[in-house]
């Protein structure tokens, strides 16, 4: 039998919120932590609160009103009004100007079955879900339901579900407004989008725990992101040469073939800056150990790696195997009781790679302590990278026993609590250990299984998919959500991670990798060899393009990372972020399409077609390249052959670049590339740079600069730059494409250029840290 939720019996106002209690015994606790996000938790009275993994913030505000009417209670905030009706108990959320943007369904509201408690929610006719991050499917998610139990799903379907994370926060688009909702529950969680329901109702629970929700209320989908990743965490600036090219497969059995690996990207001018160990560089696929006989000398490995402008990159699975034989992890990890148990206390056992193995329990301080101390081995030989795997957790035959424990004390959990933030407190884990084992400089983190937060502590990929057309689009779609859900730093697995692509698909799936936030070739075992070369010389030649491609952008790139640092905009944006109320945004034809940063639209093309009708939003844009002129919202057919994917920079563009390297600790040869597409409107972009490796810019040692295009004074402005960090580019080449022709540039009221009506629009200057105007 289910039950409904009962009358209001009785409320009171609490430090920052109210606490009601209703006629059967449920406690809702309405907190306020900021005008624009209100938590909803609702529970059996006396419920334990449990702390979140995701939130870092706390209620610190208050409501301005809080009114009590004889059939409701109205609470607002400075841009929320929210109406309780007292029978039966049903919450609404209206913005300031008095629209309805959700609540409760009328005839449902919460109900709860055993431990089981849902929401059941309004479902307006035009309304659109967005969000809830690594999930395949269509973009807009109305009619489809979806579950998050963390799992490993080798050759995942595109529309198979779950997947490898938990990010369950989504957003609801509706008569020109937004709303969001983070469901903040680690127990199996479900989310219905109303497909069947008739469209009665669209609703969200979870097995166990509270029904425990934050209600975001800023008016557009940007102000949605800066709130959620508010509340959950922004990420730190990454290293930078975790941006360039990443060059990884299952396995490069020994260090001799990882090096051939790297000689061979510096042979073939392929810029490239990481290279991966797979699980065979282990003794046995015992953690933390090399392989005595094929990685026999690790450190001088890392050396020429390093000589090379490469970083090193290798694997880390959760499960440690037990072998009593000197095998410190097994052994440190019994004596202290680090792992997961049975209730009787007995370490749980698993089969994974390295056989039967005991399972960390990083729910704990001090295991994920320890764990951070064992990666001095790696470290002390040269390794920067941690690439987290396998940490659904999973385990041969999948189905761990639902009764395992984490925690300690009182704080004890099972697995149906813990699963779903097992692999982030993993990340976590490795993040803390190794940041603090590498002397101020930035680790990357890399993890597949997830849970709202992960930003703050690791990129993550998008798991074992398949060389086909379709996955490669999916993969944009997946990437674009889990942006939507605060985690801006992803990859997936260019090429296809089981089977072998097409040369065409490699092909563009390389012009594709080059616009992902991270950049990663990989491919499984059995396969053939998936490195640029390994595709004959013609598409050699368009591979290296894209990854030229890339590195030029890496100023752009750079700087919008630390746009998504600031605020958590992510750096692939689907186009419901800046273009949330045109329809087209969520036709199956152009649902792929993204813009890179702000300012270039890349629309994911199938390697099979050799031209594609794709949506252009509104406003002008030109054609990367050639500077073919669009008008926007339109549909349009273009050219998508393989040589020339389909990108597009809207107009009014400030994309600084800089000339091919061969690894990004290469500064070139220190000419900022200041590319500027003609518009009519005035904007403008924060040029970013730092030492790209320590944490000296979170103390001033940046450079950063405003840059403003200005069409009505005919101005070009470089405001000046910010911060104790000297700039690699001395001189700035600046490039104006769409601009009217023969102009006259004068630079700070001096004369600079007079421009033939014939030549490249583009002048030369030096990069004073001053003021420089540039007007025509
Ligand atoms: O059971 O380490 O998703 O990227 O190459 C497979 C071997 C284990 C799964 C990862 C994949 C990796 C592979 N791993």
């Amino acid at each position: 039998m289910s039950h409904q939720i009962g009358a209001v019996k009785t409320f009171q106002k609490t430090d920052h919120g109210v606490k009601i209690i209703t006629v059967d015994n449920k406690e809702v606790q309405l907190s306020v932590y900021s005008p624009t996000v209100v938590r909803v938790r609702m529970a059996p009275v006396n419920t334990e609160v449990s702390a979140s993994y995701a939130v870092v913030q706390e209620a610190t505000d208050g409501f301005k009103s809080i009114t009590d009417n004889k059939d409701s209670i109205i609470l607002a905030t400075d841009s929320l009004k929210i109406v309780v009706q007292k029978n039966p108990l049903r919450i609404n959320f209206f913005n300031s100007m008095g629209q309805w943007l959700d609540g409760d369904a009328p005839s449902l509201g919460i109900s709860s079955q055993g431990s089981e408690m849902t929401s059941y929610r309004k479902l307006t006719d035009d309304e659109k879900f967005i969000g809830l991050g690594e999930k395949t499917g269509p973009l807009n998610k109305r009619e489809l339901s979806y579950v998050n139990w963390n799992t490993d799903a080798p050759g995942y379907g595109i529309n198979q579900d779950p997947l490898y994370s938990t990010l369950p926060f989504f957003m609801g688009i509706h008569s020109n407004s937004v709303f969001g909702i983070f469901f903040d529950n680690s127990y199996k969680s479900f989310f219905n989008f109303g497909g069947s329901t008739d469209s009665s109702m669209y609703f969200f629970g979870a097995e166990g725990g509270p029904i425990n929700y934050y209600f975001f209320g800023a008016s557009t989908v940007t102000d949605q992101l800066k709130d959620y990743t508010w509340l959950t965490g922004r990420m730190q600036m990454p290293p930078l040469w975790s941006l360039g090219y990443q060059q990884c497969r299952y396995s490069y059995m020994s260090q001799q073939q990882l090096l051939d690996v790297a000689h061979r990207m510096r042979q073939d001018s392929i810029p490239c800056d990481v290279i991966y160990c797979d699980i065979d560089y282990m003794r046995g696929y015992r953690i933390f150990t090399w392989n005595p006989e094929t990685y026999a000398d690790p450190k001088a490995m890392t050396d020429t790696l390093k000589a090379l402008k490469m970083h090193l990159v290798t694997i880390i699975d959760p499960g440690i195997k037990i072998d009593s034989n000197g095998y410190e992890p097994y052994l440190t990890g019994m004596l202290h009781h680090y792992f997961a148990r049975y209730p009787d206390g007995q370490p749980y056992t698993g089969s994974v790679w390295a056989g039967r193995s005991h399972f960390p329990d990083f729910t704990r301080d001090e295991v994920r302590k320890w764990w951070g101390e064992n990666f001095k081995v790696l470290i002390d030989n040269g390794v920067t990278g941690f690439w987290n795997d396998m940490n659904e957790p999973s385990a041969w035959g999948q189905d761990i026993p639902p009764l395992i424990e984490f925690g300690e004390g009182n704080n004890t959990v099972t697995l149906k609590k813990a699963r779903n933030i097992y692999g982030m407190q993993m990340a976590r884990a490795t993040f803390e250990g190794t940041k603090d084992l590498l002397n101020g400089n930035r680790p990357f983190v890399l993890t597949r299984a997830a849970y709202s937060g992960i930003q703050r502590y690791s990129a993550m990929w998008t798991g074992d998919n398949n060389p086909t057309d379709d996955h490669m689009l999916l993969a944009y779609r997946m990437i674009n959500s889990m942006g939507l859900a605060g985690e801006a730093f992803d990859g997936v697995d260019v090429g296809g991670f089981l089977g072998n692509p097409s040369p065409d698909l490699m092909v563009r799936w390389m012009s594709l990798g080059a616009y992902t936030p991270m950049f990663r070739n990989h491919t499984a075992k059995g396969n053939t060899s998936h490195e640029p070369w390994a595709w004959g010389e013609e598409n050699e030649i368009l591979m290296r393009h894209s990854i030229q491609t890339r590195y030029r952008l890496l100023p752009y790139l750079y700087s919008s990372f630390y746009a998504t640092h600031l605020t958590g905009i992510p750096i692939n944006r689907t186009l419901a972020i800046d273009y949330t109320h045109n329809e087209k945004v969520y036709d199956q034809r152009f649902e792929n399409e993204f813009l890179f940063g702000p300012s270039m639209l890349v629309a994911p093309v199938a390697s099979t077609n050799n031209a594609e009708q794709i949506f252009l939003p509104d406003g002008n844009w030109y054609r990367f390249g050639s500077d073919k002129k669009y008008t926007g919202n339109s549909i349009t057919w273009v050219g998508s052959p393989l040589n020339d994917l389909p990108v597009f920079i809207k107009e009014g563009a400030i994309i600084p670049m800089q000339n091919v390297v061969q690894s990004t600790a290469d500064n070139g040869n220190g000419i900022m590339y200041l590319n500027i597409w003609y518009g009519d409107n005035a904007n403008s972009f924060t040029y970013y740079e730092d030492d790209g490796t320590t944490y000296q810019y979170e103390k001033g040692k940046y450079y950063s600069r405003g840059i403003d295009f200005n069409p009505q004074q005919k101005e070009i402005l470089l405001n000046a730059a910010q911060g104790d960090y000297v700039s690699k580019f001395r001189n700035v080449h600046l490039v104006l494409h769409g601009f009217p022709s023969g102009l006259h540039l004068t630079l700070n009221g001096e004369n600079l250029k007079t421009m033939s009506n014939t030549e490249e629009q583009s002048v030369d200057f030096s990069n004073s840290n001053g003021k420089i105007a540039v007007q025509w």
